[in-house]
């Protein structure tokens, strides 16, 4: 007989989720993902003056702030096809791949690997196996004896006293777990280094930005990052040598430690490249563009539909006009006012809280459309469409991936199956080497334009009477576009479209369902008050509610039944 789970909310993600469940023989059948909040920020920018609208875009999340700026001063640019110096771009992209390796290696260890990582096995683990597997999957410092023995001493203290402070709550001793005792030793002692990494990545974001989160150096036009080789408060050597140096570290942290992590735990869980794959429709933006134009791009951008790899449609610029006329967002589901499907230059933000109601409206997330259909979006979309259209690092990355967990689980591991819960970890993994390949590469662009004498960071805007534009961008989670409609610098209507609005989307008018909602039909459930096995689909995705409606309801609405990881 068919039982419901609720699972309100699901922690270790940003924001407020709800995921109702309907589950059958031991497995989803039916799944509604609903956001429990609403701010209306976009609502706050109309009127205002398009120069400030990143300010408060940035407030979307405290978790991308940096996209919402970004993504918002691209938009206006477009609408006044306006074209940035090299330095800005150049500055904006590091930001970017700084941001993204931050918030990679943060989501990995600390916001998901507890899901396949049992704390409470590691007082059995032996610490010398431990350092050896650590020694057989990457050069890293941080994998002694003596650092195995350390964590496994201070995990033993904790647990021996009942006391695992910031491993509380876990679903410790779930019939889900299956690693041996020093894979999770190892996963912890990188857990706790991680902690100092993620910060190293940060702090380049605070270099540039002033601060982090919510960076206050962009512009429309451009970056207020004065440059000056000779000066100690501007941009100079010094400066741009720290950022060198920190960005070598963490690049031999994501390569030789979260990427190799990730494909050993993947190893032991290959049934998890079984489940999960969702919507199989995927959509990526081209970012990280190389030159002041943006005529060319690091990270490739394109659309794969129903699984057909062969088929990928490549975006290779920011005027695709697929992408431009595509877009849409429908609100049968969701807690606004309006009927069918809308292009965000003509969107509107009219909220109506009626309840939750499984065949009515049930979150306040929009069901974004690309032609129509529920498209998946984040890194696994972003791989793919790279890989599907040769794209080298990409390639090069992926096949390592394929390889090291084929090579640990004694089989063939074939592209295809990246389609999964543990393919889309595999392939944040993935993005994030890449990204930490490319940091030293838009370093050395950087560099080598500021030493070339350049020292321009900022075009004047000029508004025309009227205009619109879309500014892109690939966030860690996945695709992000504002949309932006102007009476002279006036904003007269501003849309984002934003990468958990797609992923969390609910159903819409025609009752095609969310990439949550798929990814879930088929999850096993083995103990159905521990849903474990949910929580692990979900934060694959690596939900952030708090971009996806940009908004929370004033009232706090009470939802909940089952708390999870609390
Ligand atoms: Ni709030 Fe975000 C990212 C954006 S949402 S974290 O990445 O844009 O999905
Ligand atoms: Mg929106």
């Amino acid at each position: 007989m068919a039982t419901r789970l609720t699972v309100d909310p699901v922690t270790r993600i940003e924001g407020h989720l709800r995921v109702d469940t309907e589950i059958d023989g031991g497995e989803v059948k039916k799944a509604w993902s609903s956001c429990t909040m609403w701010r209306g920020i976009e609502n706050i920018l109309l009127g205002r003056d398009a120069r400030e609208a990143w300010l408060f875009t940035q407030r979307f999340c405290g978790v991308c702030t940096t996209v919402h700026a970004i993504a918002s001063v691209r938009a206006v640019e477009d609408a006044l096809k306006l074209q940035i110096p090299p330095n800005a771009q150049f500055i904006r992209n590091l930001i970017l791949i700084a941001h993204g390796l931050h918030d990679h290696i943060v989501h990995f260890y600390h916001l998901s690997a507890l899901d396949w990582v049992d704390v409470t096995t590691i007082p059995k683990a032996d610490p010398k196996a431990a350092a050896a597997l650590g020694e057989t999957l990457g050069n890293w410092p941080g994998n002694s004896v003596k650092e195995m023995k350390r964590v496994q001493d201070a995990i033993t203290g904790f647990v021996s006293r009942g006391q695992l402070g910031i491993f509380a709550n876990g679903y410790w001793g779930h019939p889900a777990m299956k690693l041996p005792p020093e894979v999770n030793l190892l996963a912890v002692a990188h857990y706790l280094q991680a902690l100092d990494v993620q910060r190293e990545a940060n702090k380049v974001v605070g270099i540039l930005g002033g601060k982090t989160p919510h960076i206050q150096n962009v512009a429309v036009g451009g970056v207020q990052n004065a440059i000056n080789l000779d000066r100690i408060g501007a941009m100079n050597m010094d400066r741009l040598y720290q950022m060198k140096s920190i960005l070598e570290k963490v690049k031999t942290f994501v390569q030789e430690v979260y990427f190799t992590d990730c494909c050993a735990i993947a190893a032991h869980y290959m049934d998890w490249f079984g489940y999960g794959a969702g919507a199989q429709s995927y959509l990526a933006v081209p970012d990280l563009p190389t030159d002041a134009a943006a005529t060319a791009f690091d990270l490739p951008g394109g659309v794969i539909l129903n699984g057909d790899l062969a088929g990928v449609r490549p975006i290779q610029s920011w005027n695709d006009q697929p992408f431009r006329d595509f877009v849409a967002e429908d609100t049968a589901h969701s807690w606004y006012r309006g009927k069918g499907l809308k292009q965000p230059w003509q969107g509107v933000t009219d909220p109506t809280y009626t309840g939750w109601k499984e065949d009515g409206k049930y979150s306040w997330v929009k069901a974004p459309r690309y032609d129509g259909q529920a498209m998946e979006v984040g890194p696994l979309a972003q791989m793919l469409v790279g890989y599907a259209s040769g794209d080298e690092l990409v390639k090069k990355w992926v096949d390592k991936a394929l390889a090291t967990v084929g090579a640990i689980a004694k089989t063939k591991v074939t592209p295809d199956k990246l389609m999964s819960t543990l393919g889309r970890h595999a392939a944040r993994a993935v993005r994030c080497a890449i990204l930490a390949d490319l940091a030293l590469k838009h370093w050395e662009l950087l560099a080598n334009n500021v030493l070339s004498g350049d020292t321009t960071i900022f075009e004047t805007p000029v508004f025309p009477k009227e205009s619109e534009g879309v500014g892109m961008h690939e966030a860690p989670r996945g695709t992000l576009s504002h949309w932006v409609v102007l009476e002279g610098s006036k904003i007269k209507n501003y849309q984002a479209v934003v990468p958990t609005t797609w992923n969390a989307s609910p159903r819409d008018e025609k009752g095609q369902i969310g990439p949550y909602e798929a990814s879930l039909v088929g999850n096993p459930v083995a103990v159905p008050d521990q849903p474990l096995e949910v929580i692990r689909t979900l934060h694959s995705f690596d939900p952030c509610m708090a971009c996806a409606c940009h908004t929370f309801d004033p009232k706090g609405n009470e939802l909940g039944h089952a708390k999870v990881l609390g």
